[in-house]
């Protein structure tokens, strides 16, 4: 399979490489933010907007899911309590530019559908529902209603209701998810994939098995005691940078920081505070004081021989290493962990992780004498095809010396999206517990659906052999974020009806069922007012934390409705008056959706008075606040896994997808990758200087990339070659792009998450 680059990409010969940086934020990083949202909003509405962005009567950022300083900390929130990404986040969505009924009118579906999802995004704001007519070649005008009847027309007529698909990305609120999985259970099916299953899905596995809950288990105070803070695949300059102000803090208190990544990140050697004049004009601190440069995938390898040698020194010296109290009185299985790591191959360790002995045994004495150790990871651990096992193996890791449920210790999976805890709280999940399905027929006096539904992966397997025929999609961009862009691309367009709810144009839009359908939605940053007044909604964030989000800008359009109108106005037409859940009543006042919140979703008692309180509340997370662990056995459970790691072929490399510091997933805020170097461009392929030679392959070279799966071949062409100081043998590009060569069947054992960080790939001379 080919996939061909977009006709009007930007002009790649433009492509300017520079030297990566060696240090993250500070005044640069404010003044980019300031121009974009200057570009997109004008001066007068980016000091207004900016001003609110996570400031307790303001909005929960539409950015990552980085929790904001609580308590007596709160009231010191910075004016400017943001980051550039945030800032690009907010302009995006605050943007005065609009994609109306004449923007269609001028462009046919088939020239979007040649767009980049930069040029897409940069359109603005969409602001009257659309509809693509089977056989037409515009998107037109629909009403309201009109596309409610024509939804509930094609749910209606499908044989059983597991035919069709809902999904969601992570900013959807607390009350729209809540419904919304309650409109899809009450219509039959629990056909809810979503964002997460290609995100912290591994996480979430990982941590319910061993330490019977899917969430962290530290707060931000924790972060700010601990004495050592391992951060593992994870690039928080670009995609967390409020962390780099916690981590700057616990430095202050001496802590030691361990950063475990292929690439050299900026963010994670030195921090500029663009909040303090010292970080402004000085030198900024210095993060990591141990940089291990490991091979894509070679994390479990780490960990084990991390696990091996603490075990060796407390078989030297009893009682120095393991936490004894804590592993005989709260855990089970470390005797089976022990035997498994008393031996281990180091000459798998070092191809594994690529390594020096010395490096993984300083780090290991760091975690030795640790008091207080937190861990945290994102996309570098949970996308790789062991990823649920590495999770696990840094869990026992921590287990083996009692970092879960003390001050300053923990377990911290750093999220994506803003929202995307919250909607797994509010049971936006495939395959949610008995417990709360039961929750929810007692409540509403309905019958929900138990057979499991199907997740991302498996949505796309569906809608490829027919067996699904509607994909209704409330938020994210389906078409553009999951893999095998070509295959995906088929099985989307074979669907008989397609549905975005969407604040922004986006290559789901026109990649479409037989007929389409685009329903525009009020973002976070705006006034959401219904007949009871003006509404807030609720958000949970990485730490547990729930609290109030209020828009306060004016509307992108007059047409728009909020997500809880949409979905509770689509209910009403499908599911008819006569249904027992109260739909119309649930639109007109918020305050009714967070009663039930409060009667099904366990920790939420009370819902509407403590989402009142300045800082919201934490929900209950047994582990982190009392040392309990709701597993099967009833204790923290070790795992002793076998080693594994990705085997590269002679002549191919490892090729890892991720994000560049001027997008948000697959939307694109610009063409700067400012820390890494690269300009005016995304169409590249970093690779090892020494790599690229061994290769044959010169840098700057433009080449077509082919990777290489159980005898399947996928290309994507046009990609210029960039030497870069990533681990030897790994490469990496940026997604989306590259997701036309992640293959479907690709995936993560137990949680199904695409492996987007292990792709095995050759490079190809282009010829003629
Ligand atoms: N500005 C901005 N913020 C964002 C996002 C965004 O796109 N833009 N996206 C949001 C979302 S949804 C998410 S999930 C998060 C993602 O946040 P990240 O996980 O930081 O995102 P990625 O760009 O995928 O970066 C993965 C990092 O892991 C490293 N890595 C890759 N493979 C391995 C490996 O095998 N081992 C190790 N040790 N490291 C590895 C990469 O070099 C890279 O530094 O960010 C959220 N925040
Ligand atoms: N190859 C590869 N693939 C990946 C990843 C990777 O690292 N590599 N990362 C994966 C990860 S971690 C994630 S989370 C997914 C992301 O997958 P998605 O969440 O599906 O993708 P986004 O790009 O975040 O979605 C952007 C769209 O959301 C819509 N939107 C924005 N705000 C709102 C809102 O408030 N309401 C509504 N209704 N719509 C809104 C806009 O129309 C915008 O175009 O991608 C995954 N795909
Ligand atoms: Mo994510």
């Amino acid at each position: 399979m080919t996939r061909n680059a977009p006709k009007n990409d930007v002009d790649e010969a433009r492509l300017e490489v520079h030297q990566p940086k060696t240090w993250a934020a500070g005044v640069p990083g404010v003044t980019v933010s300031l121009l974009r949202s200057i570009e997109q909003m004008g001066t007068s509405r980016t000091v207004r907007t900016l001003r609110l962005l996570n400031q307790r009567e303001g909005f929960d950022c539409p950015g990552c899911a980085w929790p904001e300083p609580q308590g007596s900390a709160g009231e010191h929130r910075k004016l400017a309590e943001f980051c550039e990404n945030g800032a690009k986040a907010v302009a995006e969505e605050a943007t005065k530019r609009r994609v109306g009924p004449e923007f269609f009118a001028a462009h046919p579906v088939a020239e979007l559908a040649g767009r980049t999802d930069y040029w897409l995004g940069q359109q603005g704001r969409l602001t009257h529902p659309m509809v693509l007519r089977e056989g037409a070649s515009h998107y037109e005008p629909i009403s309201w209603d009109d596309a409610f009847e024509l939804i509930a027309r094609h749910l209606r007529a499908l044989s059983t209701p597991d035919e069709a698909l809902f999904y969601t990305s992570g900013r959807t609120s607390n009350e729209a998810a809540f419904l919304y999985q309650l409109l899809v259970r009450s219509f039959g099916t629990n056909n809810l994939p979503d964002c997460s299953n290609m995100c912290h899905e591994s996480s979430g596995t990982a941590l319910s098995e061993t330490t019977g809950i899917g969430k962290g288990s530290v707060s931000l105070a924790d972060i700010h005691q601990a004495d050592l803070i391992v951060v593992v695949g994870q690039n928080p300059g670009t995609n967390h940078p409020r962390m780099l102000s916690a981590l700057e803090k616990a430095k202050s208190h001496g802590a030691k920081i361990v950063a475990v990544n292929p690439l050299p990140e900026a963010g994670l050697m030195r921090f500029k505070n663009p909040q303090s004049p010292r970080g402004v004009l000085g030198k900024g601190t210095a993060l990591a004081d141990e940089f291990a440069q490991v091979r894509l995938g070679g994390d479990l390898a780490l960990f084990q021989a991390v696990g091996h040698l603490l075990l060796s020194w407390e078989d030297a010296a009893p009682g120095t290493v393991v936490d004894r109290e804590f592993v005989d009185g709260s855990t089970h299985g470390f005797d089976d962990y022990a035997r498994n790591l008393r031996e281990i191959d180091w000459a798998e360790i070092d191809r594994a992780t690529g390594l020096p002995r010395e490096q993984i045994e300083r780090i290991a004495r760091l975690i030795a004498g640790s008091r207080r150790t937190v861990y945290c990871w994102a996309m570098g651990l949970t996308q790789h095809r062991h990823a649920v096992a590495t999770i696990q193996e840094i869990t026992n890791v921590a287990l083996l010396r009692g970092m879960i449920g003390r001050p300053g210790a923990g377990l911290c999976p750093v999220r994506g999206h803003s929202n995307v805890q919250g909607d797994r709280t509010m049971g936006v999940w495939e395959k949610m517990p008995e417990r709360f399905l039961a929750a929810l027929e007692t409540e509403f006096g309905i019958a929900v659906p138990r057979k499991h539904g199907l997740d991302t992966v498996d949505s796309i397997r569906a809608m490829r052999d027919g067996a699904a025929k509607v994909f209704i999609g409330m938020g994210g961009n389906f078409a553009a974020a999951t893999p095998d862009s070509e295959l995906t691309e088929r099985a989307l367009s074979a669907s008989e009806l397609t549905v975005h709810v969407s604040t922004k144009l986006n290559r789901s839009h026109v990649v479409h069922g037989r007929t389409a359908l685009i329903l525009p939605t009020l973002g976070r940053t705006e006034r959401d007012v219904q007949a009871s007044g003006e509404q807030f909604v609720t958000v949970e964030d990485s730490m547990s934390c729930v609290h109030a989000s209020r828009g306060r800008l004016r509307p992108a359009g007059d047409e728009l409705l909020s997500e809880v109108s949409i979905i509770c106005r689509l209910a009403r037409t499908l599911l008819g008056p006569d249904h027992p859940v109260p739909w119309a009543e649930f639109a007109r006042d918020y305050d009714l959706i967070r009663d039930r919140i409060a009667r099904v979703v366990p920790g939420c008692e009370d819902y509407n008075k403590r989402v009142r309180e300045p800082d919201g509340f934490v929900l209950p997370h047994p582990p982190r606040d009392e040392r309990r662990f709701e597993t099967a056995t009833g204790k923290a459970n070790f795992t002793a896994s076998e080693l594994e790691y990705p085997r590269v072929p002679e002549g191919r490399l490892l090729l890892q997808t991720l994000r560049s510091h001027d997008q948000y997933n697959t939307t694109i805020y610009g063409l700067s990758d400012r820390y890494r170097g690269i300009e005016d461009g995304r169409r590249v392929v970093l690779v090892h200087a020494e790599d690229l030679a061994e290769l044959g392959f010169a840098e700057g070279e433009v080449v077509d990339v082919v990777s290489e799966w159980e005898g399947t071949e996928r290309r994507a062409e046009r990609f210029r070659l960039v030497a870069y100081p990533t681990a030897r043998g790994c490469a990496a590009a940026y997604f989306p792009e590259a997701n036309a060569l992640v293959p479907l069947d690709s995936v993560a054992k137990k949680s199904n998450t695409p492996v987007s960080k292990a792709v095995i790939i050759r490079l190809a001379h282009r010829t003629g």
